[in-house]
């Protein structure tokens, strides 16, 4: 599916209905045959998407915006908040709110968020992005500053962000988070135990929620991709970006669009459809150990 193309609107009055409470709306039998290829409408909806400065977060937020929803955007570098919402708002013509906080500070989170005059009344959509990965050392010689960055970052905050944002869409009935994982939440490699650990946190977190919001309307998704070309191998390698290309030698990765794509197409579905997962790989990545490169 292409970020940007306008959503496939049936014209019966039945279907505006249907289009006017997406997200968690109930359809019958009949309804859900008809409305098959319906897609979810985003246009006036709010998302908030974690970690928006730069790689997935940043291209996921366009991405929303250019179907017509709201966004709020976070993350720790306040000059590129300020920039992504800028240009979010003169492209798209949609708002754009940029939230500074460190997702691991449950307090800054909460501050952050519950201060956002009524944003919290109003999210249908919770990307929770923010993340990363921090050195390839085994487990012998790991950093354990760097282990409790990852742990707090990539499990912490994500429950901090979903804890803060999912009580209001319990009481809509209506909202859908999309966690993003990693092929490390389904494989692990040298190097990657503490990373790896976290992402299949993600998993887990992701299923078990899907159990604790049964029956409220809520969507629950986890996309999951391989090798992407981010700031992800930079941050890694704590500014080595030498180091960082090598990662990407001799094949094609994914770029950030395609996983914003991929976070979209899960949105965009008809609201009786959840997408559990969307494992999304470059074609050049059979797994997280597989990987073709060509030789120059
Ligand atoms: P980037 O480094 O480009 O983006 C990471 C984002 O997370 C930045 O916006 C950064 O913002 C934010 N972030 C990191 N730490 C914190 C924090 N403590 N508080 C708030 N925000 C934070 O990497 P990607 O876009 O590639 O990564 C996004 C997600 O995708 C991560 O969860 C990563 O694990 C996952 N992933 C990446 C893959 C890849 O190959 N690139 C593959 C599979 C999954 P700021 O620095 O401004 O705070
Ligand atoms: C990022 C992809 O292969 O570096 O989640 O773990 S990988």
């Amino acid at each position: 599916m292409a970020i940007g193309v306008p959503p496939l609107v049936p014209a019966s009055r039945a279907a505006i209905r249907v289009g006017s409470a997406i997200l968690g709306e109930r359809l019958d039998h009949r309804q859900r045959v008809r409305y098959a290829a319906w897609v979810t409408d985003l246009r006036g909806r709010w998302a908030l998407v974690t970690g928006a400065t730069s790689g997935f977060g940043l291209a996921t937020a366009r991405a929303i915006a250019s179907q017509g929803c709201h966004v709020a955007i976070t993350g720790r570098r306040e000059d590129r908040l300020q920039a992504a919402a800028g240009e979010i708002r003169d492209r798209y013509r949609v708002e754009a709110v940029p939230l500074r906080f460190d997702v691991r500070d449950l307090a800054q989170v909460r501050l952050a968020l519950e201060g956002a005059s009524d944003l919290l009344s109003k999210l249908d959509i919770l990307v929770n992005n923010a993340g990363l990965a921090l050195a390839l050392d085994p487990l012998q010689a790991g950093s354990p500053d760097d282990w409790d960055q990852m742990i707090d970052t990539n499990v912490k905050g994500l429950l901090y962000a979903s804890r803060t944002v999912l009580p209001g869409m319990v009481e809509r009935g209506r909202g859908h988070v999309v966690n993003v994982g990693s092929v490390a939440g389904h494989q692990t490699y040298a190097g990657g135990a503490v990373y790896s650990a976290t992402k299949y946190a993600v998993r887990a977190i992701t299923d078990a929620l899907r159990y604790d919001v049964l029956g409220k309307g809520i969507r629950v998704s986890n996309v999951e991709p391989g090798l992407a070309e981010t700031e992800f191998s930079e941050v890694r390698f704590k500014g080595d970006r030498t180091r960082a290309k090598t990662v990407y030698d001799g094949l094609t990765p994914l770029v950030a669009e395609d996983v914003a794509d991929a976070v979209v197409w899960c949105l965009t579905r008809p609201p009786h459809v959840n997408i559990q997962s969307v494992l999304i790989m470059p074609t050049d990545q059979a797994s997280a150990h597989a990987v073709h490169r060509r030789t120059k």
